[in-house]
């Protein structure tokens, strides 16, 4: 498509949809007519993919997610379609700013944090690589909550997204699936087949909406399958005399609805929800009939199925997936338990993402046996033969039993049950890997070692790159040439020019420019002025007790100490930037925000500090705001307590974009100083076998590091006595979570050692040759982080899919 053909299709379907002429239209609308452009150009290929695929029969993977974090998709639409450069032109040439343009789409928050924008990284990459692989979600009509800031405190708002219409799905009606709650299972003998007769069962229609996955410069569209629940009135039996029916209609259509209508903002603590217990249910079963309807087109022999499906769940929250794939080839498609259970380990694979205790999913069996009674039979079962299996097999084990059922204590657990369900087991990094098979999951992993390995994480360097920092993607471009956007392995070639000062500069300038992008926005939205020439230090994700914002910001309130009793101490000017959302319910996180903003006031009205320091907290961190603020980052803070992190994501996009890493030895953290080389990061702190032995001894005494380091009681007296901090009722309650809970996540522990790394920071950052030198280096060595690598991973060695 030509620039002319843009423009003149868009001005068609300017007036066609909104009957409006090209002055009268508003950035909005001007948003949605270059949807509609990109829609149609992405249906043809659409199809011509799905037809391939159905021709050729070739095997499918479909990953199964409570959560798809995709952000906005016009611009990497427009990327990966090639139309970028045209869009954009033609956008200017009519008079309209594309960034404007381009922010009218709201941001698709289906997703909590690391986990849901692994998700959407991943079905990039499988559609870039020309992988037959697809998506299985939900469609919240609520998002995560939007974060407003009132008075320094977080208070959570409803996400509507959908409030203009979106552009990307399809309804597909004609697709809809009913899936079945509650009700009573008889069991009966028949003719030596077991007949299972469900009835009185509460009856929902799940409404598939498709969001087509466009790869990049190949023309190939995998989709996102998102599920929404709408009631079914044909199903009620409207016979009351006195009318009262009606109400109890619309009583179970409000809570038919209920069902797909928020996502649970919570990515730490299990809670045992009844709603969210039919929400996996319903993802699950809806996701299996329409792959299983799809399947039984071509085939009418199951034996074949894993050769042509693989499902992979996104942690355990649809491992529900296990018993309704029994239940179907069971009792609909009556195979014996032998045959329908090997099928269903062949296709099934689980990923874990979290070895925090309080995160981990157990059901209660009695709400499983009310809601899905017979997918309680059918867990039952499989725990009875696995525990049968662990009694004779292995009768060293016999003592560890207790602790490895899939049912105990009246509960459910769906770790257990995804293990014993599926031929392949992952974690998110090697030292991830390496805790669940040594540690968590050890019984586990002597039963089945063959089914335990690693997949390290990735981001697509389309989005985190290529589309965010474009003017680096620019200068690596005509540094080495644009092979890395295919195989961003390439980006290893700029090693060769670490010491090439001209390129150096260019880094620089590039940097600085995007750090005077970021301060306008900062200064339009927040009215603060920051200093692009100071160091931007960035600490975004998830608040969290174990993610240890609160160490930086000891740090920070150390630095603020130190400028104040020295007014001529040399000093790197810094700008602190944080951005994170906490769980509505996660009382400790929340008062950590409250500390950091009212420190953040503290500091920027301080005259005395002025030039030096500046904490800006960001409202309603998401996944565009990352964009802006990534590409602008010089430190990335990945500080999290060492084993606490699986792998962190985050770190890989910072890295992506020339940030240096201040880290712990955690999750991917490992990985990238291996690649990068200790010179180019700066790690601190205990080790994750520090961190156990002190678990395991209990001989860690917060109180002794604190009395022993006057830096570091003087930070955190300011929480108490006064000085600093007016309201001190919450930040009380942090100073003594620290000091007489024995301080869980070891801030006080390694505030020594992370202020140490921080000088380090500083001393390099004053050479500015030399920070460009490990930016480069740091660049360079992010190709191994690209999600392509991790897909490419995922389809060879658990999935056994091929690039079509
Ligand atoms: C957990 C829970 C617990 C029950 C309530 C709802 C809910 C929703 C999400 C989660 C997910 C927790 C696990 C998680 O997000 N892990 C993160 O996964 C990233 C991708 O693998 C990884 O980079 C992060 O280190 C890891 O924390």
């Amino acid at each position: 498509m030509s620039r002319e053909e843009f423009i003149s299709s868009f001005q068609d379907k300017l007036t066609t949809s909104f009957g409006k002429s090209m002055e009268e239209a508003t950035n909005k609308e001007a948003y949605q007519t270059v949807s509609l452009i990109l829609r149609d150009m992405i249906l043809r290929n659409w199809q011509k993919t799905q037809n391939k695929q159905r021709e050729k029969d070739e095997k499918q993977m479909y990953y199964f997610s409570m959560e798809f974090l995709l952000g906005r998709l016009i611009e990497s639409n427009l990327i990966n379609t090639g139309l970028e450069k045209i869009c954009v032109e033609a956008l200017i040439e009519l008079g309209f700013k594309p960034e404007e343009v381009f922010s009218e789409e709201l941001d698709a928050g289906l997703g909590n944090g690391g986990l849901g924008r692994l998700a959407a990284c991943f079905l990039d990459s499988l559609a870039s690589l020309n992988l037959p692989g697809h998506g299985m979600g939900i469609r919240y009509k609520y998002g995560l909550f939007q974060q407003k800031m009132v008075n320094g405190y977080q208070v959570e708002l409803p996400d509507y997204w959908l409030k203009d219409d979106y552009m990307w799905e399809t309804k597909r009606s004609e697709k809809a699936i009913e899936v079945h709650f509650a009700g009573n299972v008889q069991l009966q003998s028949a003719d030596g087949h077991l007949q299972v007769e469900h009835t009185d069962y509460e009856r929902v229609l799940a409404i598939p909406y498709d969001v087509p996955i466009v790869g990049y410069d190949n023309q190939f569209v995998n989709s996102l399958r998102l599920w929404s629940a709408e009631s079914m009135p044909n199903s009620f039996h409207f016979h009351s005399q006195k009318g009262t029916d009606y109400y109890h209609y619309l009583d179970y259509k409000r809570s038919v609805e209920q069902i797909s209508e928020f996502l649970y903002p919570d990515d730490s603590y299990y809670e045992g929800k009844l709603l969210r217990l039919k929400q996996q249910y319903f993802l699950v079963s809806a996701g299996l009939q329409s792959i299983i309807r799809r399947f039984k087109k071509k085939h009418n022999d199951f034996l074949l199925f894993p050769q042509k499906i693989a499902i992979q769940i996104n942690d355990t929250h649809p491992s529900l997936v296990i018993p309704e794939l029994m239940r179907l080839l069971m009792d609909i498609e009556k195979l014996s338990w032998d045959d329908a259970w090997d099928i269903t380990i062949q296709t099934v694979a689980y990923t874990n993402h979290t070895t925090l205790v309080e995160a981990l999913e157990k059901w209660p069996v009695h709400m499983v046996k009310s809601l899905l009674p017979r997918i309680y039979m059918i867990i039952e079962e499989i725990n009875e033969r696995f525990c049968q299996s662990i009694y004779f097999e292995h009768p060293a084990l016999r003592n560890e039993i207790a602790n490895m059922a899939i049912i105990s204590y009246e509960q459910i657990h769906m770790a257990h049950l995804a293990i014993v369900g599926s031929h392949s087991i992952n974690g998110v990094a090697k030292l991830h890997t390496e805790i669940i098979k040594k540690r968590e999951m050890k019984n586990f992993y002597r039963v089945f070692p063959e089914r335990f390995n690693n997949k390290t994480n990735g981001i697509t360097h389309r989005r985190w790159l290529l589309n965010v920092n474009p003017s680096l993607a620019q200068l690596i471009s005509n540094t080495i040439g644009d092979g890395w956007i295919k195989e961003p392995r390439k980006l290893i070639h700029l090693i060769k020019y670490t010491d090439d000062s001209s390129l150096q500069d260019e880094i620089s300038s590039v940097k600085l420019k995007n750090k005077q992008k970021l301060a306008k926005y900062i200064r339009d939205e927040y009215q603060i002025t920051i200093d692009p020439n100071s160091l931007f230090d960035v600490h975004i994700k998830r608040l969290h007790g174990y993610k240890r914002q609160l160490l930086n910001l000891f740090h920070i309130l150390h630095l603020y100490q130190l400028c104040k009793e020295n007014p001529n101490v040399q000093f790197t000017p810094r700008t602190f930037i944080f951005g994170a959302k906490a769980a509505p319910g996660y009382h400790f996180a929340k008062q950590v925000i409250k500390l950091i903003t009212a420190a953040a006031d503290k500091i920027n009205h301080d005259p005395f500090v002025k030039d030096k320091l500046k904490l800006i907290f960001l409202e309603n961190y998401n996944v565009s705001l990352a964009e802006k603020i990534i590409p602008a980052a010089d430190i990335s803070e990945q500080i999290s307590t060492a084993s606490k992190e699986a792998s962190g994501t985050g770190n890989m996009k910072l890295m992506m974009n020339g940030a240096l890493t201040i880290g712990t030895l955690d999750g991917a953290n490992i990985e990238i100083r291996d690649m990068v080389g200790p010179k180019n990061i700066f790690t601190f702190g205990l080790n994750s076998k520090e961190v156990f032995e002190y678990q395991q001894n209990g001989d860690y005494r917060a109180r002794d590091v604190y009395n022993s380091d006057q830096r570091l009681s003087a930070v955190m007296d300011t929480l108490v006595n006064q000085s600093f901090f007016q309201d001190d009722v919450e930040f009380k309650n942090i100073y003594y979570s620290l000091l007489y809970n024995n301080d869980e996540y070891f801030v006080l522990k390694d505030f020594d050692s992370y202020v140490e790394a921080h000088q380090h920071v500083e001393q390099t950052y004053r050479n500015e040759s030399s920070w460009n030198k490990k930016s480069i280096t740091n660049i360079a060595h992010s190709g191994k982080f690209s999600s392509d690598r991790t897909i490419s991973e995922y389809a060879n060695e658990i999935w056994n899919i091929h690039p079509m």
